[in-house]
């Protein structure tokens, strides 16, 4: 089945960014793959939004701010069991640009999330405590969006994430796997899987888009 993107269409862009990629801190394994499969399926579309990763330093979702944590360990925080990450993704550093490669000239916005110092967000829409908006889905109500195709890294954390909150959102929402990539953390792809199954969120692949 092929899909022409139509006006009510937008195409998420999430976290391609350099520290997600080989030689980044938060590196996903072969993350930099999904670059030139994001480049083509964004010509098809109109509508494009980009995320950015985007922490002040000592972000209370890096293990390097918990004394005794490492890395891809767990903390408890009020608002629920946060996995510890490698720093990344500081505001401004080389590591938090768009990867070099991502040429999406015609995006319209760039969202960035997880500024707020004791709160991580994975999704574009929500932070971690579940209340705190980003803004992305009045934007896309406003702008008469109904339907996203989401897109990027990683697809079981800020990917799958996004998606499951855009149809928290009421939008409809597709994920193109060849266009993402994982961390897969202790399962975390399979689970994201099956989360997003469970909304609604359908499985789809780039050829898809016509
Ligand atoms: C992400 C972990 C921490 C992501 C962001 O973009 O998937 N993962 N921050
Ligand atoms: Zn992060």
């Amino acid at each position: 089945m092929t899909v022409t993107p139509a006006a009510s269409d937008a195409l998420i862009v999430v976290d391609v960014q350099n520290d997600f990629c080989p030689g980044g801190s938060l590196a996903v394994a072969d993350g930099d793959a999904v670059v030139p499969v994001i480049n083509a399926l964004a010509r098809r579309f109109a509508n494009v939004v980009l995320t950015q990763d985007w922490h002040p330093a000592g972000h209370a979702s890096f293990a390097s701010a918990h004394p005794g944590k490492a890395p891809f360990e767990t903390t408890e925080m009020p608002y629920g069991l946060q996995v510890l990450w490698p720093d990344h993704c500081v505001q401004g550093t080389p590591g938090a640009a768009l990867h070099p490669a991502l040429d999406v000239p015609h995006a319209q916005l760039i969202i960035r999330k997880g500024y707020h110092p004791a709160v991580d967000s994975y999704s574009a829409f929500r932070e971690a405590d579940r209340t705190t908006h980003t803004g992305l889905a009045g934007y896309l109500k406003e702008r008469g969006i109904r339907r996203v195709f989401v897109v990027g890294l990683a697809t079981d954390y800020c990917v799958g994430w996004t998606a499951l909150d855009a149809r928290s959102a009421g939008l409809e929402a597709t994920v193109l796997e060849d266009a993402c990539r994982a961390i897969d953390l202790g399962g975390s792809l399979e689970k994201a899987w099956a989360a997003m199954a469970a909304a609604g969120v359908v499985r789809g692949r780039s050829a898809d888009i016509g």
